[in-house]
């Protein structure tokens, strides 16, 4: 199995750190959707987006959702870390829903400082998709109940949050530290303390180093 994908693309790291997890063993193919590979990419996935899991068999599989509910059906229901049915899988899955939203407003905001010349940044459409990703993770941090945020154990929701937190307090550090969240903060210092996150660190992307600085 090859997992396609830079680890700086916080969408790929949460599939990375679920196959450690999982102890699925995988070749890490390091590609980013912009620039030189992008061509590359292409090969794997029309529109050359990451992650791609390309399977033994040749098959390859688009969308980290896509990936992480191939890879709970391979575990197996008891392993799984999105629950199979019931009130915990509606739970999980709705506090991954606004993880992701979350997460694409704020992709939203890097891509626009980004490739935008900053006399033709939308300050309104920043500073809304900035309260949305303010209100979303308030939000969670008041969901914990005890250590996870979903329930007694830790659900995929844990891992993909502390993946996408980290990659914020990354990307926007002076943003984040604004943000008053200390129950995701610890959950994030937790997980990364843990082997599946050390086996997976996030990698600095060649092309944004002006995003990496930015407040
Ligand atoms: N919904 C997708 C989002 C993936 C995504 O946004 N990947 C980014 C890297 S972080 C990407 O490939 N961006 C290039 C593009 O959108 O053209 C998933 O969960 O896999």
């Amino acid at each position: 199995m090859r997992l396609i994908g830079r680890y700086a693309s916080p969408f790929v790291r949460r599939v990375a750190v679920t196959m450690q997890i999982y102890g699925i063993p995988y070749e890490h193919v390091s590609m980013m959707p912009f620039g030189e590979s992008r061509e590359a990419l292409a090969e794997y996935n029309p529109i050359a987006r990451v992650p791609v899991l390309e399977l033994d068999d040749g098959e390859k599989l688009i969308d980290s959702a896509a990936i992480l509910d191939h890879l709970d059906a391979s575990v197996g229901p008891e392993r799984a870390l999105i629950p199979a049915t019931g009130a915990a899988r509606r739970r999980v899955l709705s506090h991954l829903a606004i993880t992701l939203g979350v997460m694409d407003k704020l992709v939203a905001v890097l891509y626009e400082r980004h490739f935008r010349p900053q006399e033709k940044w939308h300050k309104p459409w920043i500073a809304a998709c900035e309260e949305q990703v303010r209100d979303g993770f308030v939000w969670l941090d008041g969901q914990f109940e005890g250590d996870w945020l979903s329930g007694g154990t830790m659900s995929q929701a844990d891992v993909s949050l502390a993946v996408f937190w980290s990659f914020g307090c990354a990307k926007r550090p002076g943003f984040f530290s604004r943000l008053d969240c200390p129950r995701i903060a610890e959950l994030a210092d937790r997980l990364e303390a843990t082997e599946p996150f050390r086996q997976t660190p996030r990698e600095t992307e060649t092309l944004s180093t002006d995003l990496s600085t930015t407040a």
